[in-house]
């Protein structure tokens, strides 16, 4: 027999419910923050937003979108490609939703983006056009696209990666068509389109001083000493795991010095798969050092990630091999990133109990201008060890010089240390300690130290 549609709703909420413990199940090795980190970020007066992408809005994902995030970026749907695949022939349909699911969830919008080389129509790149005729296409999107949504953005990114590494002008049909003046005439374009948006040159590779950023620098310089609508940078920071340029707080203090905001726009941090806990530990201080860096700085206006869950990433199917750049992993689970994130915004975690009946405990014992000495204590207590390996990622560039009484490498900015021939045994209700000495500068904060 048919079961009866109530019986089938009961079931279907059943499961739904099986389903949904699961997922809390799943979430108990890294258990969210207390505090969303959009109220976090609120309560500093930052940005926290993420890329989405419009067609997931819904369930888990739609939820954590919706609960963490005072921001959102549409991942693709305001490209001029999804938005005019065909010419004259609009589709907003991602675009229209995304902006309405930020409208219901009181978020932000940044939209982006409208002049970039990349993901426009074949319509527009296999054209030949006169300068006069370019220049009249990328003002008609501009006013068009800009104008759908006036009042209602608050920011967008107008020029998308300008530049080449060396700080040369990237040679895109805007530049060899239009030459370097085409970015100023868009910002031209989207202030008349939409005084109240923010307007950003956005880039990647910018995030620390290289010459890169000086391009990027030296244009806004110029840029505002002509009078060009200009209001902020962003920085993109699709970062590599263990390398956030250590220039990145100087970088971003420069161009807040020139009069204009920052944000950081697309970050995620790459990793080798499969991940492990030493490398989740080094990514939750490389997110950390991040959001630091704009913390520090009060003209960046925040971070937003470039989607929240690895289930959403570009990085799996453009760096083959690598991924795991998120905070979320693929079921949604939150990750030691999360965490990072939300200490880094003033917030707690709620930090399961320990399993372990063994734990490390990471102490520093002196510190002075350049240097310090630390201890690791490993302590057991209804349980014993006869052998032992810690490991733990500094935060802010601190480098071990010196161990005694076990074996410790440093390999950027990872530490892992194991027992000396005569210390392995950790007894039942007994502890064991080792040293070391190390330099730091700037800060020295203690790392989470993580036994097995
Ligand atoms: O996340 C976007 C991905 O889905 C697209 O396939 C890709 C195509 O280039 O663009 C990605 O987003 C990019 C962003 O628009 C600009 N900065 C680099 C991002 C990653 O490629």
């Amino acid at each position: 027999m048919r079961p009866s549609r109530s019986s089938r709703a009961r079931l279907a909420a059943l499961l739904t419910a099986a389903a949904a413990l699961l997922l809390t199940l799943g979430a108990t090795p890294a258990q969210a923050a207390d505090t969303p980190l959009r109220d976090l970020a609120a309560a500093k007066g930052k940005v926290m937003g993420t890329a989405v992408t419009g067609s997931k809005l819904t369930g888990a994902y739609g939820d954590i979108a919706g609960r963490e995030f005072n921001a959102l970026t549409p991942g693709n749907a305001m490209k001029w490609g999804s938005v005019e695949p065909t010419r004259g022939n609009f589709n907003w349909a991602e675009a229209d939703q995304i902006v309405a699911f930020a409208e219901a969830h009181g978020q932000q919008v940044r939209g982006h983006t409208l002049v970039w080389h990349s993901q426009n129509p074949s319509w527009l790149t296999n054209g030949s056009w006169t300068p006069a005729e370019l220049s009249g296409l990328m003002n008609d999107h501009i006013a068009t696209e800009v104008g759908r949504y006036k009042g209602r953005l608050a920011t967008w990114d107008v020029v998308n990666e300008p530049f080449n590494e060396d700080g040369a002008y990237r040679q895109t049909l805007w530049y060899n068509g239009l030459g370097a003046d085409y970015i100023a005439q868009a910002l031209t374009a989207a202030r008349a389109a939409d005084p109240s948006a923010k307007l950003y040159i956005n880039d990647y590779n910018v995030e620390g001083v290289n010459a890169k950023s000086t391009a990027l620098y030296n244009l806004v310089r110029s840029l505002k000493e002509r009078g060009v609508p200009i209001d902020g940078v962003g920085l993109q920071a699709h970062l590599i795991l263990g390398q956030v340029p250590s220039t990145m707080q100087q970088n971003i203090q420069r161009f807040a010095d020139l009069g204009v905001d920052v944000a950081i726009t697309e970050l995620d941090i790459r990793m080798q798969l499969p991940s492990d806990s030493a490398k989740l530990t080094q990514q939750a201080a490389d997110y950390k050092a991040v959001m630091n860096a704009c913390l520090a700085v009060s003209r960046c206006v925040g971070v937003t990630v470039w989607g929240f869950t690895d289930s959403d990433s570009w990085i799996p199917s453009t760096f083959p091999g690598q991924g795991a750049a998120t905070p979320y992993d693929e079921n949604y689970a939150p990750k030691p990133a999360y965490a990072a994130i939300a200490e880094s915004l003033g917030g707690g975690t709620t930090t399961p109990p320990p399993t372990d009946a063994c734990t490390a405990t990471y102490s520093v014992t002196s510190q002075w201008n350049t240097g310090f000495t630390g201890q690791v204590r490993i302590s057991c207590s209804g349980a014993a060890l006869s052998s032992w390996k810690v490991s733990w990622a500094y935060g802010a560039g601190q480098q071990l010089t010196q161990a005694w009484n076990a074996t410790c490498t440093q390999s950027g900015a990872t530490v892992t240390c194991s027992n000396a021939s005569y210390n392995g045994t950790v007894p039942d209700g007994g502890s064991v300690t080792f040293g070391f000495n190390g330099s730091w500068s700037g800060s020295n904060p203690v790392p989470t130290v993580t036994l097995g």
